[in-house]
């Protein structure tokens, strides 16, 4: 490890730092990070700030750093593009993502370099690995949502920190990025599922609490990470994002035939079997559609809507009707005449859940023309 080394590593590094408000921050900062300098070919500092009224471009231009850059963005906001930006706007080999508000401490950044030229694709400055630590006080509140942010996070990467806003890569790896999302707080998370990263590594840190200046967390933060973690799953594991919420909705759906026929069968007692079944049915596969279009196929909302209900429902009556000649093929033979109705759903049940998820999957929500949107 390089840390605190004064021998220059031969590579160039770019640090980008998303910002917001945080003029009082700027003089400590990059004090702290000029006296990295010496330890690399060369070093750039990308401030992306969104504009704050602050007086953030006074203190960048009092402190007249020709290797520091500001970009101010008017149209654009929030953290995510921001880093986007500056990755984009990077000359540096080793690219480093760090906050303004001094959590994460820019002497550790020789130990992010050494561990990407050991090997490492994308390297996390961590909280949770052995000689990383939090600043005390940290409310039980912070700590439970950071754990639980994290621990959602695991299909996706094995680091401990997921949530860490302090990151260095590659050029290349950067480059190689897809499909970049930049909804919410953690870029770091979506860096690493769509550079495809699978050696990143953690280097500790102590992360200090903000000294100066406002937080930008909010409830709104939060909801973002739960959307981005959807998005996520969708673009990761598309097969399961799509089959596991048709399983559920198809459960629900179980619960909202047998409700509409015990309904049904309060304020319409004197109809037939048929009669109440028949609306009972349509009614779930109505609810079914809706549900599936939105949570299962969510990327195929674009084609007429009565099209691809009638569509369902033709797909649906399939197994409806296996069902219920199973059911009464079984109901005829003695011998399991008492087990008839609970073989004959759960067959019907387990069949009809495969089936329909194919067929409608392929013909209702299929690739044709103008079904399908982009991915995410
Ligand atoms: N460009 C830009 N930067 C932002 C935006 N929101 C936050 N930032 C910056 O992103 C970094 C992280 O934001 P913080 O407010 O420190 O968030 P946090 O670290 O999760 O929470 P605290 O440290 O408790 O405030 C800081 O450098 C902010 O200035 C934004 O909308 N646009
Ligand atoms: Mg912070």
């Amino acid at each position: 490890m390089t840390s605190g080394s004064s021998k220059t590593v031969s590579t160039t590094v770019s640090v980008i730092v998303p910002t917001y408000e945080e003029a009082v921050n700027f003089p400590e900062l990059i004090d702290r990070i000029s006296a990295l300098r010496g330890q690399f070919t060369s070093l750039e500092l990308i401030i992306v700030d969104d504009n704050s009224q602050d007086g953030t471009p006074e203190v960048i231009a009092r402190l007249a750093q020709d290797w520091v850059r500001l970009i101010v963005r008017t149209t654009d906001r929030g953290l995510s593009s921001a880093v986007i930006r500056g990755l984009s706007e990077a000359n540096g080999d080793v690219l480093i993502v760090m906050d303004a508000d001094l959590s994460h401490p820019p002497e550790v950044i020789g130990d992010m370099v050494a561990a990407l030229q050991e090997g490492a694709d994308f390297v996390v400055g961590s909280r949770y690995v052995p000689g990383g630590s939090t600043e005390d006080g940290w409310g039980v509140l912070r700590w439970l949502n950071s754990k639980v942010a994290t621990w959602m996070a695991r299909p996706f990467t094995t680091v401990r920190d997921p949530m860490s806003g302090f990151l260095a890569m590659h050029r290349h790896t950067w480059a190689a990025a897809v499909d970049l999302d930049p909804v919410g707080y953690k870029i770091g998370l979506e860096l690493v599922v769509k550079c495809r990263c699978t050696h990143a590594v953690e280097v500790p840190i102590h992360f200090s609490t903000r000294i100066r200046g406002e937080s930008k967390l909010s409830l709104s933060v939060q909801m973002q990470y739960l959307l981005h973690i959807v998005r996520l799953m969708r673009w990761k594991f598309p097969g399961w994002s799509s089959f596991l919420p048709f399983a559920a909705v198809g459960a629900s759906g179980m619960g909202v035939y047998v409700g509409l026929l015990a309904l049904f069968g309060v304020f319409w007692a004197s109809a037939a079997t048929w009669q109440v079944a028949i609306p009972a049915a349509l009614g779930a596969m109505a609810w079914n559609f809706l549900l599936d279009r939105w949570l299962a196929f969510w990327y195929a909302d674009r084609a007429g809507i009565l099209r691809q209900f009638l569509g369902f429902v033709a797909i649906c009556s399939v197994p409806v009707a296996i069902n219920i000649l199973v059911t009464t093929w079984l109901a005829d033979d003695a011998m399991v005449t008492p087990l008839a109705g609970l073989i004959g759903s759960l067959v019907g049940s387990a069949a009809g859940l495969i089936f329909n998820w194919m067929m409608t999957r392929w013909l209702v929500f299929g690739e044709t023309k103008g079904n399908v949107r982009a991915p995410g």
